[in-house]
């Protein structure tokens, strides 16, 4: 997540160097995706194989019922996490702390040469190099409804706690029509990731309100579960790269093939036969669900979720940030890198 260049991370398992995802001094989302699967793919080789015998591996041990500080997770939202491949935390961070993280936000914004009066300074690679915005963040781990939602997801009840809430999202507004993008619809995590059981979560806090075609993060409602059948019947999974799984992927089901079609740029019936109503893809019914919410909500996401950057049509900025929480089985080279593959931040 260094969309500003320079720092190289390391890959500690070949000592190899990755360097940031850019372009001419601005990042893609194509470059983007390259340097998550890139990191995913270490991760993948890193993490012990698992064998397992049970179908499906959405479902996660009921049994288990986290509680912190009077904070519960309860069976709808786990319930709602296994079915949908997210679940959506209310009022996570206090109004006080996103006021906060919002002015300092704007700070390194004015820093970076944006007036907030003037919207021509307004431009998209003015909100790449927010990196420094991260020193002073409320510490994920000590909110007790996030906590209370991660001991009951993780396996074990284990997880390692993330420094910050990670990348920047901060999405100039941009003219419309909003439409749905083609590019590039992508995992954080590997495929490899272990199935029955959560090592690995992507984390999205909204740090202002968002709200329809505001930029919103976009899912594919229920993908974690079309990505298990895939996983299961692929052959090979262990010797590809995750590019040519996603690849692989997207061609077996032409809604996610066309998903990610950048000549069906056909904007209102494409946001029709997405967003409308569900299709059944391999036995799942799946649909693109933009995040929205309000400030201070956080939305948790299955590490197979498939998702998507948007554009922000409206008025103001879309402001997220996006950060991934692991099991302590992962190895912690891997962790430090994958914690801040894209470029933005
Ligand atoms: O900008 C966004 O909303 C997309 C974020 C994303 O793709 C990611 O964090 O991997």
């Amino acid at each position: 997540m260094n969309r500003s260049g320079g720092r190289k991370r390391a890959d500690t398992r070949s000592n190899a160097t990755i360097a940031p995802a850019q372009c001419d001094g601005r990042v893609t989302a194509a470059a983007h995706v390259r340097s998550c699967e890139s990191l995913a793919r270490v991760c993948s080789r890193l993490t012990a194989r698992r064998v397992t015998t049970r179908l499906d591996s959405t479902r996660l041990d009921p049994s288990r019922c986290a509680i912190h500080a009077g904070r519960v997770f309860s069976d709808d939202q786990r319930r709602a996490f296994e079915d949908d491949g997210f679940v959506r935390l209310r009022g996570v961070l206090s109004p006080a702390d996103c006021e906060a993280m919002r002015a300092r936000t704007w700070r390194q914004l004015e820093r970076n040469g944006v007036d907030p009066d003037n919207r021509h300074t307004w431009s998209p690679e003015k909100a790449w190099k927010l990196q420094g915005i991260r020193r002073g963040d409320p510490p994920p781990a000590e909110q007790p409804q996030l906590r209370a939602a991660l001991d009951a997801l993780f396996e074990d009840g284990q997880w390692t706690a993330p420094r910050d809430w990670g990348q920047a999202l901060v999405t100039m507004p941009s003219p419309g029509p909003w439409r749905i993008p083609a590019h590039v619809w992508h995992l954080d995590h590997p495929y490899t990731h272990p199935r029955f059981a959560i090592h690995g979560l992507n984390l999205f806090l909204l740090v202002d309100d968002v709200v329809a075609h505001g930029g919103g993060t976009l899912v594919v409602r229920s993908s974690h579960r079309v990505v298990d059948r895939f996983v299961e019947s692929v052959e090979g999974l262990h010797d590809k790269k995750m590019k040519v799984l996603r690849a692989q992927f997207h061609a077996r089901n032409p809604w996610f093939t066309e998903l990610a079609d950048a000549e069906a740029q056909d904007g209102a019936d494409r946001t029709e036969r997405y967003m409308a109503c569900d299709t059944e893809v391999d036995g799942v019914g799946v649909r693109v669900v933009e995040l929205t919410g309000e400030a201070g909500d956080v939305v948790l996401c299955h590490p197979w979720l498939v998702h998507n950057s948007a554009p922000n049509v409206q008025q103001r900025l879309r402001m997220m940030r996006a950060c991934r929480v692991y099991h302590p089985s992962h190895p912690s080279d891997a962790r430090t890198a994958v914690s801040s593959p894209r470029a933005p931040s």
